[in-house]
């Protein structure tokens, strides 16, 4: 049996947290021997903010190198930038003209981004889920592994491919999201009711994957927490705290007892020490990995244009399909 197909991806817009390392990539690492997966840098989706036109260059090029960094393997899975596959921005627009403003309105990552960014309201931020729904449905996926935040993305996909497939009989596959849930909303540091975000405005908030590990000791003994001095989990009367266990828990992938245990009769200052010292030693060797790969752009560019190469086949066979069955000339 032909192994089932994952596709997922992240916004090439500022540097990646520690949420994106669990909420996703370290995932995907995981997931690698058992799935036929590709994953991408969406640095189309980055354009639906301002961006300085060289950061964002650098940018799709530092997740890259953190893809690889953190595990994935280039032999093994599709690695590539979005842009560099035009399928994605053809059959995007295919899809706007089946999704309905509605629907697009009701998205809560629409919402929020309007609200931060009112200045800049562009068309292209409220179409964005077409987009994702391009980029997912053009390699017929059956998993995309995302965090929480994102499934709302993932059932305007599933609509949209539905609808496509009522009108035109089956074309697309039907995608399942894939949330872990471990770490499926790691949240920020000093606000531990939103979650970490690569565009916080406080940077105390944020666990950076290239922080230093005196700034990451730094920010975790800031982290807010409350009164108790007790490690408990409870996310709604603890929120600062469980997040914190909740950060431990995926690294060392103990239960949430298990570290009640380990911290029983502790104080926050111990407990928060042994969270930073966790989190410094899963990403030392991850960072001086990315250094190496950062510094040979040759090696880089190898592997996105074979990535690209080997996406657009897929892509192109089903963007074509996709045309013969609306009367669109191939
Ligand atoms: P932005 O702040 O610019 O919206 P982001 O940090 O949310 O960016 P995305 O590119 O939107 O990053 O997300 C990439 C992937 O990382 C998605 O699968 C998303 O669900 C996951 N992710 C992002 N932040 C978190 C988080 N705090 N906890 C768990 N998963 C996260
Ligand atoms: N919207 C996603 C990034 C993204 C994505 C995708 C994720 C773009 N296209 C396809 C999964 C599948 C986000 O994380 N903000």
């Amino acid at each position: 049996m032909s192994k089932k197909i994952i596709l997922s991806g992240i916004q090439a817009t500022g540097k990646l947290t520690l949420g994106n390392y669990l909420g996703a990539i370290d995932n995907w690492v995981k997931m690698q021997e058992e799935y036929n997966c590709y994953y991408m840098i969406a640095n189309l989706h980055s354009l639906t903010v301002r961006n300085d036109p060289e950061t964002l260059k650098n940018n799709t090029l530092k997740i890259l190198a953190i893809y690889i960094a953190a595990g994935l393997d280039p032999e093994k899975n599709t690695i590539f930038i979005q842009s560099q596959v035009k399928e994605h921005a053809e059959l995007g627009w295919i899809l706007d003209c089946y999704t309905y403003m509605g629907e697009l309105s009701r998205m809560t990552q629409f919402k929020d981004k309007a609200a931060k960014h009112a200045d800049n309201i562009n068309a292209g931020l409220f179409t964005y889920p077409a987009l994702m729904a391009a980029d997912i449905l053009l390699y017929q996926a059956n998993l995309v592994p995302v965090g929480e935040d994102q499934m709302q993305h993932l059932e305007i996909t599933r609509d949209i491919a539905e609808r496509f497939n009522k009108l035109y009989g089956e074309t697309f596959v039907m995608p399942e999201g894939y949330v872990r849930k471990s770490s499926a909303r790691i949240m920020g540091l000093q606000d531990p009711n939103q979650k970490m975000s690569k565009s916080a405005t406080n940077l105390n908030d944020v666990i950076f994957l290239e922080d230093e590990p005196d700034v990451i000791l730094k920010k975790f003994k800031k982290a807010v927490t409350d009164s108790e001095n007790e490690v408990r989990f409870n996310p709604e009367t603890k929120p600062g705290v469980s997040n914190l266990m909740q950060i431990y828990s995926s690294i060392t992938s103990k239960t949430m007892q298990e570290i009640e245990k380990e911290f029983e009769g502790h104080g926050y200052g111990d407990f928060k020490t042994k969270v930073a010292e966790a989190v410094i030693e899963k990403l030392e060797p991850i960072q001086k990995k990315y250094k190496e790969i950062l510094d040979n752009p040759k090696y880089l560019e190898e592997i996105y244009t074979k990535g690209a190469e080997s996406a657009r086949k897929l892509a192109s066979e089903t963007l074509n399909m996709v045309k013969q069955k609306i009367g669109i000339i191939v």
